[in-house]
């Protein structure tokens, strides 16, 4: 048994006690509606909200309250991924929105506040409301408006809200949607860390990782074709500096909820076991669990203890989400080794590439510059080299030297020297396969097409490759590739 399910079992069977003592109460629980604690006691308390990734306190508290949550929808520009920007609308300025915590029992005043500047009406459908919409039939919301109305929590678990205005799939595309917890009458068990994560997808006009200010796509949305699949609302909202962190030895509770408006997640972080996962947001939790699945709309309670350092990788195990449109995120755990455990050595490069580091500066830095019109060749190589080491490196290896009878090398590639800048860009955008002799030795493999990358990620990278290890030199520009990726692809590159 583990050390945290045995710490629920003591405070579970000790506070049962005081829930009955609760119920016996003067002015008590009326018959006839479970999960009611009787008339909010003492006075008015306004909700501490929690900013993602971070969790308002536990409550302590023993009896219901009355509890007033202001919640504010701001309309606001914030980057999706590294040079990329998109108009979310938000509940409290945040994707996923403010974390509400209250008790069961406790009466809720919720006043939803809609932006003055903002554009659009908004409202708010709490899963964790009894009564029409959950809360969305009382507070639509004008900009520049305030709705109120009034519930009482009657069920204990962790609950999504989100906006409920029409066309309700661009609202909550656009990030409107955060977590409720109603914590049990007895709390929950004492744990060192709680996290807030929120899966969800976007639908944008340009490609995954297209630079610029980019637009929802509507198409893409109904045909459930998302750009990016995200943890908190924009890449890298979880890696680098913005890490969760824990140290060996301490227990971890994660609140993650999806959004959706699409996708099931199969959520799941590489390295550990949940000892428990409170399946659903509900009340009961299954043991030992590897990934569970969190439908869109939804939300789970995992707990867990950390024993190994290193970095452990959140991930929506339908992969190509981790690794192609964001879905990802780090638990950075510190600590001495515990080598009868795991032997050691870092994750992060194995399974991150480029994304273990919030290390794509260069690349904005790039995009600015090229808004700008002010694109210098120094530019793209740096840009290109931080991409190379995410895309390229794996096989052609950080230093261009290839691997022996593998992977042909880049570096000082007679092969390259002679290819025009057409053939040069087809290689990336259709990749390549048959025989290939470089520097005197023959590969006969396969290079797969990356024509995921966007045209201005390519020039970068080839403009690196150019640049570097004694090649040639040379520049490519976005417009270049652009061509080449309208030209229809080589039969069979390499005969
Ligand atoms: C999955 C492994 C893999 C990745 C990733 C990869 N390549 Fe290759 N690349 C190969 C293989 C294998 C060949 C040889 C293919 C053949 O036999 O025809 C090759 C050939 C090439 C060649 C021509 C041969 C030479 O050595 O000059 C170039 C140029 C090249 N790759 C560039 C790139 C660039 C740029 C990237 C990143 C955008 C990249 N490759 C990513 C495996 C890879
Ligand atoms: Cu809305």
């Amino acid at each position: 048994m583990s050390r945290l399910l045995s710490t629920f079992l003591i405070a579970a069977s000790l506070l049962s006690g005081t829930v009955a003592a609760a119920g016996a109460a003067p002015g008590g629980a009326p018959a006839g509606v479970p999960g009611d604690l009787g008339p909010p006691q003492g006075e008015p308390i306004h909700a501490v909200l929690g900013i993602p990734p971070n969790v308002p306190p536990p409550l302590n508290r023993k009896t219901p309250a009355k509890v007033i949550v202001d919640l504010e929808v701001v309309e606001k520009e914030m980057p999706i991924s590294e040079g990329v920007t998109y108009t979310y609308w938000t509940f409290g300025g945040t994707v996923p929105g403010s974390f509400i915590r209250v008790r069961q029992g406790d009466t809720v005043e919720f006043h939803l506040k809609n932006a003055p500047d903002n554009k659009m009406p908004h409202n708010i459908d709490l899963h964790g409301v009894t009564g029409p919409g959950g809360g969305a039939a009382s507070s639509f919301t004008a900009p520049g408006h305030e709705s109120q109305f009034t519930f009482k929590a009657l069920n204990a678990g962790i609950y999504v809200y989100h906006c409920a205005t029409a066309p309700v799939g661009m609202h909550i595309a656009n990030g409107m949607y955060g977590l409720i917890l109603v914590e049990p009458p007895e709390g929950l068990p004492k744990v060192d860390h709680e996290y807030y994560v929120m899966q969800g997808d976007f639908y944008t006009t340009g490609k995954y990782r297209e630079k610029g200010h980019q637009p929802f796509d509507m198409d893409k949305a109904i045909d459930e074709h998302p750009t990016y699949v995200l943890f908190n609302g924009r890449e890298g909202a979880l890696t680098g500096d913005n890490a969760l962190t824990a140290k060996t030895g301490e227990t971890v509770r994660l609140f993650v909820g999806n959004g959706g408006p699409n996708l099931v997640s199969s959520f799941h972080v590489i390295g550990e076991i949940f000892d428990k996962v409170y399946y659903e947001g509900g009340k009961h939790a299954q043991e030992n669990v590897q990934t569970t699945l969190i439908p869109s709309g939804g939300a789970m309670m995992a707990e867990f203890h950390v024993d190994v350092p290193g970095s452990y990788v959140l991930v929506d195990h339908s992969i190509f989400r981790a690794f192609n449109k964001g879905a990802m995120g780090i638990l950075k755990v510190d600590g001495p080794e515990n080598k009868a455990i795991y032997s050691g050595k870092e994750v992060d490069s194995v399974y991150l590439g480029d994304r273990a580091g919030p290390n794509l500066h260069a690349v904005s830095v790039a995009a600015k510059a090229n808004a700008a019109g002010t694109l210098s060749k120094d530019d793209q190589v740096k840009a290109g080299q931080q991409l190379f080491a995410g895309t390229c490196s794996v096989c052609h290896q950080a230093n261009g030297e290839g691997l022996p009878n593998v992977f042909p090398p880049l570096a000082k590639s007679d092969y390259l020297a002679k290819q025009s800048k057409e053939q040069l860009i087809a290689i990336p955008l259709h990749g390549r396969t048959g025989k290939v002799t470089v520097n005197g030795k023959d590969y006969d493999s396969v290079m797969p097409p990356m024509s995921q990358l966007t045209d201005d990620e390519v020039a970068n990278i080839l403009t690196y490759v150019l640049n570097s290890w004694g090649n040639p030199g040379g520049q490519i520009s976005a417009e270049e590739v652009s061509k080449v990726r309208a030209q229809p692809a080589p039969a069979a590159a390499g005969h």
